[in-house]
């Protein structure tokens, strides 16, 4: 483990369960540092000097035309379809969080499932032509785990069919295709900055747009639907505050460090577990990854359960991200998706956080070695 990984506070070892992450956490006197503007100035929120600050860092960041922060990262899905006129039929993912399939539906569009690539775990290109009907109109494909999907195919068939593309990129912060921002696919991104990523504002979550009236839509809509006294749209509220903001501004230096260390412990894991026969995903060629999650596909169903039940027994919170497959949700038109269903009956993500101390990750390696033996 480097220097930068060894200052990352850690969870003493033994000291009692290993959850599946932690918040990160930076020095409260850079927190207070930031809120402590907002107590200087009073403004707390409707798009505050801390917001215009954050937005505009992360958006020369990944080098986008148009970033804009949103209260979370299911709203910033939400908007996006609204932002872009989407409705009717909308290919996407079985294989991803709720909040993937939930948002089409609350946006009174349908979900068309279309299964993934066994190896990137990703919504599968060669299948997606098959699926399009004239009721389509847009692609939602997530780059689970920060692994991007092949969004070169993706947008190829999208403009064959004249179908907007969103790629839910709440795992992909920092991730780069061929050196260059995953973000600056498609017709635009969303990110969760949720309290359990790699970079996060407690809650929050944000819009990437490449064209400028997709933007002014998505400024409108997540701030009421008026600007003043006129009003233009049905909106709603889906701001960010500045103490979110905030945490944003003071989580962000620490980035790089934060991805270091997810790097080191993805390193021990990788050689821990080496020749157990575990399946793992396969990251493209050309990727900058981000070590966002580190997900172990079992050789069959019984024995991730058991593999389960033995962690959680050791005190290690493994988690079964993801699982259910989306296209067996009680409330969408079910069709089998095989690749999926059978990768979310067998995953479990193992712990992985900034500080997460090496004793705690060779006690899930061995906890492993010894339910698979
Ligand atoms: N699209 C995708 C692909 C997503 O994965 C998500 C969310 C979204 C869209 C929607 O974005 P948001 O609307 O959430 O911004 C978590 C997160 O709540 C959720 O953001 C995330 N994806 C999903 C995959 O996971 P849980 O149910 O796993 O969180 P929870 O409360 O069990 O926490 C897990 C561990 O994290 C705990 O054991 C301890 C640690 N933790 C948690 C919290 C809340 C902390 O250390 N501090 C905390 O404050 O959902």
């Amino acid at each position: 483990m480097n220097r930068e990984r060894d200052s990352m506070p850690q969870q003493p070892a033994g000291s009692g369960p290993i959850l599946v992450t932690r918040a990160f956490l930076p020095p409260e006197e850079e927190y207070f540092a930031h809120l402590h503007r907002a107590y200087a100035s009073g403004v707390l929120t409707n798009n505050g000097p801390i917001h215009k600050e954050l937005e505009e860092v992360l958006r020369v960041r990944a080098d986008v035309p148009f970033y804009r922060l949103m209260s979370n990262g299911t709203l910033a899905i939400q908007l996006a379809i609204r932002a872009l006129g989407i409705t009717g039929k909308v290919i996407t993912t079985p294989y991803s969080y709720v909040a993937t399939t939930s948002a089409i539906l609350w946006e009174g569009c349908e979900p068309v499932f279309v299964d993934i690539d066994p190896d990137t775990c990703c919504i599968d290109p060669a299948l997606i032509e098959a699926a399009i009907t004239p009721g389509t109109t847009a692609i939602l494909a997530t780059h689970v785990y920060g692994i991007p999907c092949d969004v070169e195919a993706i947008d190829a068939i999208a403009k064959k069919h004249g179908l907007k593309v969103i790629y839910d990129a709440a795992h992909a912060f920092d991730v780069t295709c061929q050196g260059r921002s995953v973000l600056k696919w498609g017709d635009a991104s969303t990110l969760s900055f949720h309290a359990t990523k790699l970079f996060h504002t407690v809650e929050g979550g944000a819009v990437v747009m490449h064209q400028e009236e997709h933007d002014k839509a998505i400024r409108l809509l997540r701030s009421f639907g008026h600007v003043g006294d006129e009003h233009f749209t049905l909106g709603m509220n889906a701001k960010m505050s500045e103490v979110h903001a905030a945490m944003g501004m003071a989580v962000l230096p620490h980035v790089p460090a934060i991805i270091e260390a997810r790097r080191c412990i993805f390193q021990a894991y990788d050689h821990g577990l080496e020749g157990l026969g575990l399946g793992r995903p396969v990251l493209p060629v050309g990727t900058g990854y981000n070590y966002a999650y580190y997900p172990v596909f079992l050789p069959t169903a019984a024995a991730r359960e058991k593999a389960m039940m033995d962690l959680t027994a050791c005190g290690i919170n493994a988690r079964r991200y993801f699982f259910p497959s989306l296209n067996t949700l009680p409330y969408v038109r079910q069709t089998a998706m095989p690749v999926s269903e059978d990768l979310a009956a067998r995953v479990l993500c193992l712990p992985l956080y900034a500080g997460l101390g090496q004793d705690d990750v060779e006690r899930v390696v061995l906890s492993l070695r010894s339910s698979l033996s």
